[in-house]
């Protein structure tokens, strides 16, 4: 399916998702009529993305911002990268929009409304960090295949939506559940309905956690269309391949979920280290769970020139996945010594948190700037590459900027 295709295919609702938003006398839109403003085939356009944002891939759509893009302290749709497997839904009809949970563990069969959903539990706000697990995959060697993300496949964004616990509770799980895995309406690449391109999901006990979320809006508003609506699993911290987009069905397991990139070497990676390039067995390969410790200088943009400047202020932000970040240092000298940098506490659990520093520059000429983020459990972000892996998962070495001072 082309670009033009895609949009001349929406519905009302989806049109409304992809430009964010609504679209006033939509109801008198003659049929098969496609409004000039999606008529647009630019990325950018369609997805309201900035024009910093770099696509790595149309087909399907993958986008990744640059690390000054990330400066802001809730990502805003503008910056926050594209992941898809599969084709973006685009017969979405929110009105009829139902999320079933089934499974081996569940006590019934139950479908809920989108609109039951929204009045039935009570609503929460988290901001909640995601990062794609493959994000750093670029600098792996020998390489590995994929999109090659540098450091843009993060955001952290404010996501309202209902407890997956409480819906949970709601529908009665047997004591024997130990996964749960979701379904969701995007198609695969190939045109065959009868494959998912991805169907993840996490333990009982990450899926009942408070920030879990089955979220219907982002950052205050419906979420747009490339990042799930109408309706996303939010499992912060983790891989990001476990938040699904598009969610219509959760299936509730007693064995570990089997869908569609869970298995092989898809978000897995060795379970003891080996040597690069090296072929590991599907057995010896372990299912990432939470992110590493990781940090990103979002100010000054990488290769800027400042004159005469005295004092530097830099700032960005630092995650951990299921832990909290306890210091952050930067170097200026490549590592020989560090500087311990301000560092926030998280809004809630599962945040990204802020760090600053002001750095004194005595004299002009060529700097690099290296930030170190260490969690809570002492474990700090290597300098150089971290392990291997087939699927080059899981770089979360040191953030390095270069900035000349005339
Ligand atoms: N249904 C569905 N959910 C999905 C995906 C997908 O392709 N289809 N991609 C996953 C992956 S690999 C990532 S990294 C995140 C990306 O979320 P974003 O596009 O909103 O940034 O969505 C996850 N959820
Ligand atoms: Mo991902």
């Amino acid at each position: 399916m082309n670009r033009r295709q895609f949009t001349s295919r929406l519905t009302l609702a989806s049109m409304v998702g992809v430009l964010g938003m609504p679209i006033v006398f939509g109801e008198k839109l003659p049929k098969g009529y496609l409004p000039l403003g999606l008529q647009d085939q630019d990325p950018f356009k369609l997805f309201n993305k900035n024009k910093e944002m770099v696509v790595l891939n149309d087909n399907p759509w993958n986008m990744e911002a640059q690390a000054h893009l990330l400066d802001d302290e809730i990502t805003p749709n503008k910056f926050m990268f594209i992941r898809n497997n599969g084709k973006i839904p685009t017969n979405i009809n929110s009105k009829e929009w139902t999320l079933t949970f089934d499974g081996e563990s569940v006590k019934q069969i139950k479908k809920y409304s989108l609109q039951e959903l929204k009045s039935k539990f009570q609503q929460y706000t988290y901001q909640l960090t995601l990062e794609c697990g493959g994000n750093g995959r670029s600098e792996f060697n020998p390489p590995a295949k994929g999109n090659q993300w540098t450091i843009g496949a993060v955001s952290s964004a404010e996501w309202t939506g209902v407890r997956l616990s409480d819906v949970l509770a709601d529908v009665g799980i047997k004591p024997d559940a130990v996964y749960i895995g979701y379904h969701a309406a995007d198609t695969h690449l190939s045109g065959d309905v009868t494959k998912e391109p991805i169907s993840r999901g996490v333990p009982i006990n990450k899926a009942l956690q408070n920030e879990t979320l089955l979220a219907f809006q982002m950052n205050g508003q419906d979420i747009p269309l490339a990042h799930g609506y109408p309706l996303r699993l939010v499992c912060g911290g983790w891989p990001a391949s476990a938040s699904g987009k598009w969610i219509n069905r959760i299936s509730v397991r007693n064995k570990v979920h089997d869908g569609a990139k869970m298995t092989g070497s898809s978000y897995r990676v060795p379970c003891e280290a080996v040597a690069p390039g090296e072929k590991v067995s599907d057995e010896d390969m372990c299912i990432i769970e939470s992110m590493p410790v990781k940090s990103l200088i979002t100010y000054p943009k990488t290769g800027g020139i400042l004159n005469n400047e005295r004092t530097l202020k830099i700032r960005g932000h630092a995650w951990a996945g299921e832990l909290e970040v306890s210091k952050m240092e930067y170097s200026i000298d490549f590592g020989s010594t560090w500087k311990t940098c301000n560092l926030q506490k998280p809004v809630n659990r599962l945040a990204w948190q802020h760090f600053n520093a002001s750095i004194d520059i005595r004299q002009p000429g060529y700097y690099e700037i290296w930030a170190k983020a260490t969690d809570n459990q002492g474990r700090s972000q290597p300098m150089v590459l971290p392990g291997w892996n087939p699927k080059g998962y899981l770089n979360n070495a040191c953030h390095r900027i270069a900035i000349k001072v005339v």
